[in-house]
């Protein structure tokens, strides 16, 4: 998964490593009759070894012989430029690839390593908590926001066409069922020929409840049917689809809009798919400003896809990534927790 981002840290990695340890071979070279007693000047004076770039060769020597040693703004200069350019050729979002270079320099930048760290651990950790940082916005708990909200509680689903909403619906209320949660279905996309045989077919599968109006039908009032449904029979969620496209996209907003002021949802999720990396988030934030979103929903990530999305979204509109499409099943639907996404990007096959 994100196999293309896998790789392009993985190179940071050892371009980081290889950087570090030619100067440092520099240092133990040019600095034999150092004094590499003391690791720091004593009165906090620069040294006379220090130039602008930081510390100089005889102290990083100094501290080698200690067993530390300090990455220098320096070294990780040209890594870092590289990461950036990849990052975005991985479809990451520009403002997303800066801000994980400008953490992991933060973080590096003067760091001293202990021997019994190796450098390359310092370098993962960084990058860890750097991605960490930016997935991780906004993220809360899903299934505690569905016990606590009163009931029904009414999700709607928005996103282009194709990218899996309602299939998206249907595994959720297969996931919401195995945690012990009701679902009643709503097609909201009353403009697509068809679009209420498809989700009739995963209600039939599921055994679910499905609220459908005739083609060409109002939206809004499909979901407030199926609102007043959940209501009279304690059904506990409502799972309300809609089109992913119309006439215009400005028509499509527009429609948005209106469901979003007539239903007043207690969660809107935007669905888009990782394959269509800074489309999907470009798209993200688009969704977000015609109809406030509470979280995102990226499906194919089995499909092979850079991940760029993936660590963009969340990032872009404020609001988490909160479940992962992994295949066509109805139970191929994970929740995004991103130590594990950090994980997955960083461990080594
Ligand atoms: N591989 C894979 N395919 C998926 C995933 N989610 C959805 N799909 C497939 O994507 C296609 C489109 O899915 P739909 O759920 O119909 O998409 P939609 O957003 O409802 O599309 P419209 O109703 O046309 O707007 C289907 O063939 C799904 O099986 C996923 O996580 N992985
Ligand atoms: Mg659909």
């Amino acid at each position: 998964m994100f196999d293309g981002l896998k790789d392009k840290l993985g190179k940071f990695k050892s371009d980081v490593e290889t950087e570090a340890e030619a100067d440092a071979d520099a240092a133990t070279e040019d600095s034999s009759d150092v004094d590499t007693a003391e690791p720091t000047p004593e009165d906090g004076e620069p040294s006379a070894s220090d130039d602008e770039d930081g510390p100089g060769l005889a102290k990083k020597a100094a501290l080698a012989a200690t067993g530390r040693t300090v990455i220098t703004e320096e070294e990780l200069e040209k890594p870092l430029e590289q990461l950036e350019l990849e990052l975005l050729s991985g479809d990451v979002e520009m403002g997303v690839a800066s801000e994980i270079t400008d953490r992991i320099r933060e973080q590096l930048v003067g760091d001293t390593r202990k021997q019994v760290e190796s450098g390359e651990q310092v370098v993962e950790r960084a990058i860890a908590d750097a991605l960490r940082e930016v997935i991780g916005v906004g993220q809360f708990d899903f299934e505690a926001r569905i016990d606590g909200a009163k009931k029904p509680v009414v999700i709607v689903f928005t996103g282009v066409n194709g990218v899996g909403k309602t299939t998206s619906i249907a595994k959720l209320s297969r996931w919401l069922e195995a945690r012990g949660y009701s679902s009643v279905m709503a097609n909201g996309d009353t403009y697509r020929a068809g679009a209420n045989e498809q989700i009739e077919e995963h209600a039939e599968a599921l055994g679910t409840k499905i609220i459908t109006h005739e083609q060409g039908g109002d939206p809004a009032a499909v979901i407030y049917d199926a609102v007043e449904y959940a209501d009279a029979n304690g059904v506990d969620v409502v799972l309300g689809d809609t089109a992913g496209r119309l006439h215009t996209s400005n028509d499509l907003m527009a429609q948005l809009e209106k469901i979003d002021r007539v239903v007043d949802p207690d969660m809107t999720l935007f669905v888009d798919e990782a394959v269509a990396g800074q489309d999907a988030t470009n798209r993200a934030r688009e969704f977000n400003d015609a109809a406030e979103i509470d979280g995102a929903v990226l499906t194919k990530a089995d499909a092979d896809s850079q991940g760029g999305a993936a660590i963009s979204i969340a990032h872009v509109t404020g609001k988490p990534i909160l479940f992962l499409g992994t295949g066509q099943g109805y139970d191929d639907l994970e929740r995004f927790d991103p130590d594990e996404i950090v994980d997955r990007l960083l461990r080594e096959e």
